[in-house]
């Protein structure tokens, strides 16, 4: 199957500019050849047009660019839609609020395909905000929610063809949640790992029942990678950096994990700001983390260990 990138230059989901310039970073990066190199045939898409503009009005006036967001969206789900019938969607962004799109024309594609849609969410955010819950008015703060069939989506973002059991997400590496974000989570039912739990048990106790879960279900799972995922001291290229994130070999070994489980189906590589990046180290290191989900590795080692299908 064919890898097929996505750009989706949508900035406006976050609370400072520059994610517009990610796309472009990703490619310059050499998203393309590492996948080439690694023996894949690889379709540029382009970057994903978002459909016109909408009046949409929220009550909640702290939200900031509702009527684009929505436009992005629904683009972004179609392309995920049709992507994801021919290949292996890489989803290179712009701001979290992508997602809400990717997450839910994959998730009409497996429940067409009779399949279940599983959702590693790697972030310091789980973006469990609704329209009604959110302060900060930035729309990459709910793709989660909505994603998951929370209420309050209804009549402004497209309707949900297939919602995502919140029992099939599991969240890795958080550790920023807003009140009403944690009063939410408490109730859905979403696996969450914060970085206490990784720093207690490591990597591979966390990850792994949750991708046994996925294969005894004949799952695919989507990973959605947010930059800030990572500790900000080697990926500074990111809005909404916080302390403590990921360490290179810890976001290295989930990505090998998931490889050799042959588990997953698509990727998003959100939140990368090249404009507050230091020289692309930011995005080198996001393509050298897609490059072990791919299959790179260091050894020839027979990790058969980690296979579950
Ligand atoms: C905060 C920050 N929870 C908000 N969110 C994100 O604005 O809702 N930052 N996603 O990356
Ligand atoms: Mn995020
Ligand atoms: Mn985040
Ligand atoms: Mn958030």
């Amino acid at each position: 199957k064919p890898c097929i990138v996505l750009g989706a230059p949508v900035q406006v989901g976050a609370g400072r500019p520059g994610c517009d310039m990610g796309p472009s970073a990703f490619r310059t990066a050499g998203l393309l050849t590492e996948l080439r190199n690694l023996g894949y045939s690889v379709e540029d898409r382009g970057n994903i047009i978002p459909n016109s503009l909408r009046d949409l009005r929220h009550p909640n006036s702290m939200i900031k660019a509702l009527p684009e967001i929505v436009a992005w969206t629904e683009a972004i789900a179609e392309a995920a839609y049709q992507a994801s019938g021919e290949g292996m969607p890489i989803f290179i962004g712009g701001d979290h609020s992508l997602s809400a799109g990717s997450m839910t024309g994959l998730a009409r594609r497996a429940a067409e395909e009779g399949r279940e849609l599983f959702v590693l969410w790697l972030d310091s955010h789980p973006d469990f905000h609704t329209l009604e819950t959110t302060t900060s008015g930035n729309l990459h703060g709910v793709p989660m929610a909505y994603a998951t069939g929370l209420e309050g989506f209804e009549g402004y973002f497209p309707a949900l063809a297939a919602p995502i059991k919140p029992q099939n997400v599991c969240m890795m590496g958080i550790r920023s949640v807003d009140p009403e974000e944690r009063a939410a989570l408490r109730t859905a039912g979403v696996t969450i790992h914060d970085m206490r739990a990784i720093d207690e048990n490591g990597i591979v106790a966390l990850l792994d029942p949750f991708l046994k879960r996925v294969a005894a279900a004949d799952g695919v799972i989507h990973v959605s990678l947010d930059v800030d995922f990572l500790d900000p001291g080697i990926a500074p290229g990111v809005g909404t950096t916080v302390p403590g994130g990921a360490t290179f070999r810890e976001a290295h070994l989930i990505m090998e994990i998931l490889h050799d489980s042959g588990l997953v189906g698509s990727l998003d590589l959100v939140e990368l700001n090249p404009f507050l990046d230091e020289r692309g180290r930011t995005a080198l290191l996001m393509v050298d983390l897609v490059a072990s989900l791919v299959g790179r590795r260091v050894l020839d080692r027979p990790t058969q260990s980690y296979r579950y299908t």
